[in-house]
């Protein structure tokens, strides 16, 4: 049995995250397109997509930073449709999971959704953590919506495949970050034999003996921290429990961001840290108020100035 691994998070979105320039929209397609020709080229079976299909779930007031003005963020029934069209030229069958930014507000209902409208029409199957869908009598494949518990494996003789929108990280992804299971120690400590992640938007792949976990990462360079990431498919064969990875054709970053743009954010960047700096300089110097009478109240005490000295001062400003 062949598995296609797409990118994990997909994000299909109607407009462009800020700094793309490119025809992003239908370059979601053309990405995606890729991958299921390559499934159908290998003779995949089945396709495991691991959540975050759509970027939205519901429409969303949003102020778009770079025309300054407050737009309607929402997926169209045209994008949708453009979907369904696209995995039913999938030869296999497709199963997913559902992502944060699939369901409405975190809630684990899915009615009124982009995705519900991909499951209901028939074109991708949604898993779930406690039946399993069982391919071949051997092989069973679990889903973990996001928010979902861990399922627990009915037959462990069977090859158990477990589909997850779940934060598995390789290194953290920053300093503080508390929540997440660590690639290494996820796979081994359950006993799934594949594991497809989605959640973390880096790619990576981890493998412990005979098992294999899968976190590919986002369809699409999202934003300027992305500017290396490297788009990927994995075909896994459960039989030989062979994988290999293709990479999906991309466009030179400097030819899909404003290279520009982000220098100027950048630059916008340490210039209000330097201003945080400042400011809080300025708190720290305990004495230091914005009053100027306390702060010259403040000097004169310090520095000793006789009364006299101190009577005339004040006379002045106006305050004796
Ligand atoms: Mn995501």
């Amino acid at each position: 049995m062949k598995i296609l691994i797409p990118p994990s998070d997909l994000h299909i979105d109607e407009k462009a995250p800020l700094h793309r320039i490119d025809d992003y929209y239908n370059k979601q397609f053309t990405k995606l397109n890729y991958c299921i020709d390559l499934g159908n080229k290998h003779k995949c079976d089945m396709m495991l997509q691991s959540g975050d299909f759509f970027n939205f779930s519901h429409d969303r007031v949003n102020y778009d930073l770079k025309s300054k003005k407050f737009q309607i963020k929402r997926i169209t029934f045209e994008t949708i449709a453009k979907t369904i069209k696209l995995l039913s030229k999938f030869k296999g069958k497709c199963f997913s999971v559902a992502g944060n930014h699939d369901q409405r507000n975190r809630m684990t209902s899915l009615e009124n959704t982009p995705l519900k409208v991909l499951y209901s029409s028939g074109v991708i199957t949604q898993l779930n953590n406690t039946d399993p869908i069982i391919i071949d009598r051997n092989i069973n494949i679990y889903g973990m919506n996001y928010n979902d518990e861990i399922p627990i494996i009915k037959n462990s003789d069977s090859f158990n495949i477990l589909v997850a929108h779940i934060m598995v990280i390789k290194d953290k992804l920053w300093k503080q970050q508390e929540e997440y299971e660590n690639a290494s120690i996820f796979l081994r400590k359950n006993k799934f034999d594949v594991i497809v992640s989605g959640d973390n938007h880096q790619s990576f792949d981890h493998h412990y003996g005979n098992k294999h976990l899968f976190n590919l990462g986002s369809l699409m360079r999202m934003n300027s921290k992305q500017l290396d990431h490297k788009p990927r498919c994995v075909i896994f064969d459960t039989k030989t429990r062979e994988c290999e990875s293709f990479d999906i054709p991309i466009d030179p970053s400097s030819e899909v961001f404003s290279i520009q743009e982000i220098e100027d954010e950048r630059n916008k960047k340490i210039d209000n840290e330097k201003i945080k700096d400042y400011y809080n300089s300025l708190l720290n110097e305990d004495k230091t108020t914005i009053k100027f009478e306390d702060n010259m109240e403040t000097y004169l005490e310090e520095n000793k100035i006789s009364k006299v000295h101190s009577d005339i001062i004040y006379k002045n400003m106006g305050l004796r």
